[in-house]
């Protein structure tokens, strides 16, 4: 792929709920696009990072800054090709930033396979054609009765695994509630978001209330470092530890199996940077026996779109947080991703197989950013 251009698209997209979780509530989903024009072909990527640094250290501005002032000059020797195959190492130079050089090397392996007319699900080795749904639920406001009736309404629906944010104080209770409302057969886990101090008594017996619910999972109950701690934590606990923020890469993934600290893994392809960063975790955890899900990030159509194909992997035997797009957004920059009895179709056209639309896009932020200097 010759690039010849690429921009940055940064448009805001209001929320059809706030979502909140234990480091706060979003209103609105502030996107940033990459869009790579190559002579082949044009692709998208997704830069997931939040508005503000609470998931991890990374955040859309200092994504902006680093995509214009350090990968994107990386990426491109003058008059050089680029597969995205080798943007890894292209941009290894720059540490960390994971979820920006994920954008970039998305945006360029959707141009790729464009040009090349083949599906990215194709490309990863995909082997179904849908993916079953879940859906992430936030803390609401309401409490524990709008908790029940927006839980009650996303399997109307035809969500087939509802995963509920927990934080310090909104935790055993409402799942209690959950568990008493839906019952026993509910497929129901709960995230943490690193909110819980594992030396902490009152954190410690909270979790181990959880763990008498029948969930599914617990997911990164303590901070991203805290190997050892969900290790020690997870060898008393009957429900599986699934880590998310932890796993920054595959070596990381197979530290924390070895170590214990886990049994499943969320994949998300901006958090270990990049789609195939993300066939790398799948592969160690697949060799490993252990199951891994698609997480996600609140992502327009073109992140959904990569999500999706990703999910569609062998080793992705639980359903993600690969839900429709009116899940989050009234109006999606893309034709939406919509639920069929319980799942979201694999897109089945070249690349990502979603394109944005001019509309959503009117009032969007462009950057430009050259990456040849001319
Ligand atoms: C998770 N996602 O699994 C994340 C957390 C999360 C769907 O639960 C803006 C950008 C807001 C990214 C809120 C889901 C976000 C965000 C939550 C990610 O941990
Ligand atoms: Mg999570």
């Amino acid at each position: 792929m010759t690039v010849e251009r690429i921009d940055l698209v940064r448009v805001g997209l209001p929320l059809v709920t706030p979502f909140r979780t234990s480091f706060g509530v979003q209103t609105v989903r502030d996107a940033l696009l990459v869009h790579v024009r190559g002579r082949e072909a044009e692709g998208w990527g997704e830069c997931v990072t939040p508005a503000s640094p609470v998931y991890s250290e990374e955040y859309t501005d200092g994504a902006m800054h680093v995509l214009a002032d350090e990968l994107v000059p990386r990426l491109l020797a003058p008059g050089r090709s680029v597969r995205a195959e080798d943007v890894g190492l292209r941009l290894a130079g720059i540490k960390g930033h994971r979820m920006a050089k994920a954008a970039l090397e998305s945006a360029v392996l959707d141009a790729q396979l464009r040009a090349a007319d083949r599906p990215l699900a194709a490309y990863l080795g995909a082997t179904r054609d849908r993916v079953p749904a879940g859906v992430s639920v936030g803390i609401p406001d309401g409490g524990v009765p709008e908790l029940l009736e927006l839980v009650a309404g996303y399997l109307q629906a035809g969500y087939v695994r509802i995963k509920a944010k927990v934080a310090r104080g909104a935790d055993v209770q409402p799942m209690q509630a959950l568990r008493s409302r839906f019952g026993a057969s509910l497929r129901l886990q709960v995230d943490a978001n690193a909110g819980y101090d594992p030396d902490a008594r009152a954190d410690v017996a909270a979790l181990d209330g959880l763990d008498e619910l029948g969930l599914v999972q617990i997911e990164q109950p303590f901070g991203p470092d805290r190997l050892l701690a969900h290790a020690r934590h997870a060898a008393r606990w009957r429900t599986p530890v699934c880590l998310d923020e932890s796993v920054t890469d595959a070596a990381r993934a197979v530290e924390a199996l070895e170590l214990r600290a886990c049994r499943i893994v969320n994949v998300k392809p901006g958090r270990v940077g990049g789609p195939l960063e993300s066939v790398r975790v799948h592969d160690a955890c697949r060799d490993r026996g252990v199951p891994v899900w698609c997480g996600g990030m609140l992502e327009t159509g073109v992140g959904r779109a990569l999500n999706v194909a990703i999910a569609a992997m062998p080793g992705f035997e639980l359903p993600g947080d690969t839900s429709a797009s009116d899940r989050y957004f009234a109006e999606d920059v893309t034709e939406p991703f919509v639920l069929q009895d319980g799942h979201v179709a694999v897109p089945q056209g070249p690349g990502i197989g979603r394109t944005p639309r001019d509309e959503p896009l009117k009032a969007a932020e462009r950057h430009r950013v050259d990456p040849l200097g001319s």
